[in-house]
């Protein structure tokens, strides 16, 4: 183990690209419905919380309410949170940021209470959950219904990326205030630049896998693992003599003879290695990663490079009479409607106003 030495670079030229035709359509349908929505939820993954931003977002919702969610944090390196927290306090104040599961309840909850308290000036709200592919927006709806109406599923999920495929809603994820909320298709960068943002989005899920050769993406991880010597694989894979090794090959070998992956003739099955090695990392049996540099000079140079909306949109500093028209007259109709129900229920039992107006006298 002594002599081991990591490396210090992964080379890779080759950039992954993903934007198939429902991703067009659902970025155009999004920016549509808009105009009913009070507050944008851009879903995000922990494990790359630079990686996941999507500037078209910034372009198409970057004006409205918006409220940051990190998910999958049960994945991500928990030192992952405080440093991006510090960072978008510092960059981009007026909007806020949550580190989500939507396996944990708590942070679920804390969700539906940020949302519920725009319901101080609007009767109604409409949230719109958009994001990257993959990065759990229709989990994260069915997990709020289910804590805040204790409704069963109504989105449908998937592990592979591009399970939603058009603008989907309204659900309803709180009674008191009323909470709904619309799901939309993941949608990718039309173009990543970067080939290595590119790959950590793939190794994340955010590609589909066939785009993305499986054996790259596992010596990718391998290269991640060995530079924060977590060393453990070489036990549980059984390489020779335990030792961690640099070499994809090496790694995928052990995992094929202790998974059982072999074809015909008795030759290894490296693609199947590669693809249980992956389905491992993703769900977080290797260990938590976050595969961002979110140190904060690299945090800072991020924001330096990539300028984040940063206007003041958040509801709460609206007055009822900064309200839309469309607020306005949701109020106006919730008003009277409580008024009507006033004036016309007693003790369960329906009054005529004569009536009612009879016992007031
Ligand atoms: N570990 C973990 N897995 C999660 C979490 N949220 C979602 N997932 C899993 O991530 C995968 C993708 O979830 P979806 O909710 O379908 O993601 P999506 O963003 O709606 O994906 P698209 O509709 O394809 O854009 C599923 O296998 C979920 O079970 C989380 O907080 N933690
Ligand atoms: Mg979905």
């Amino acid at each position: 183990m002594q002599s081991f030495i990591p490396r210090t670079k992964f080379p890779y030229d080759r950039v992954i690209n993903w934007f198939p035709g429902h991703m067009a359509k659902g970025l155009r349908l999004i920016s549509e419905r808009l105009n009913t929505v009070d507050l944008v939820v851009e879903v995000r993954d922990a494990r790359i919380p630079l990686s996941s931003i999507n500037p078209n977002f910034e372009k198409v919702v970057g004006r409205k309410p918006r409220l940051i969610i990190y998910n999958k944090f049960d994945l991500a390196c928990p030192d992952t949170k405080q440093p991006v927290m510090n960072a978008f306090a510092k960059h981009t104040p007026h909007t806020p940021v949550l580190f989500t599961s939507c396996v944990r309840d708590s942070h679920i909850r804390d969700i539906l209470q940020y949302a519920a308290t725009l319901a101080d000036p609007i009767p109604h709200v409409n949230l719109m959950v958009v994001g990257m592919p993959n990065v759990g927006k229709s989990s994260l709806i069915n997990s709020l219904r289910r804590v805040g109406v204790g409704k069963g599923k109504a989105a449908q999920t998937g592990a592979q990326p591009g399970v939603t495929r058009t603008v989907v809603g309204t659900v309803k994820v709180l009674e008191d205030p009323a909470i709904y909320l619309i799901d939309t298709p993941g949608v990718m960068v039309p173009y990543i630049a970067d080939p290595i943002k590119s790959l950590k989005v793939a190794v994340t899920g955010g590609i589909r896998d066939h785009l993305a050769d499986e054996q790259i993406m596992v010596d990718y991880i391998l290269y991640e693992l060995n530079r924060r010597q977590a060393y453990d694989y070489s036990s549980w894979y059984r390489l020779p003599d335990n030792q961690p090794t640099n070499d994809v090959n090496d790694l995928l070998t052990g995992v094929a003879h202790r998974i059982g992956a072999v074809v015909k003739g008795g030759e290894l099955d490296m693609t199947m290695a590669a693809k249980f090695f992956l389905k491992q990392f993703r769900l977080g049996k290797l260990g938590r990663y976050t595969l961002d540099d979110v140190t904060p000079n690299a945090l800072d140079d991020f924001f330096e490079q990539v300028k984040l909306y940063n206007g003041n949109t958040s509801l709460r500093n609206k007055s009822s009479l900064d309200l839309s028209r469309r607020q306005e007259k949701k109020r106006a109709k919730l008003a009277w409607r409580k008024e009507q129900q006033k004036k016309y229920q007693h003790g369960g039992k329906r009054l005529k106003p004569s009536e009612e107006e009879e016992e007031e006298k």
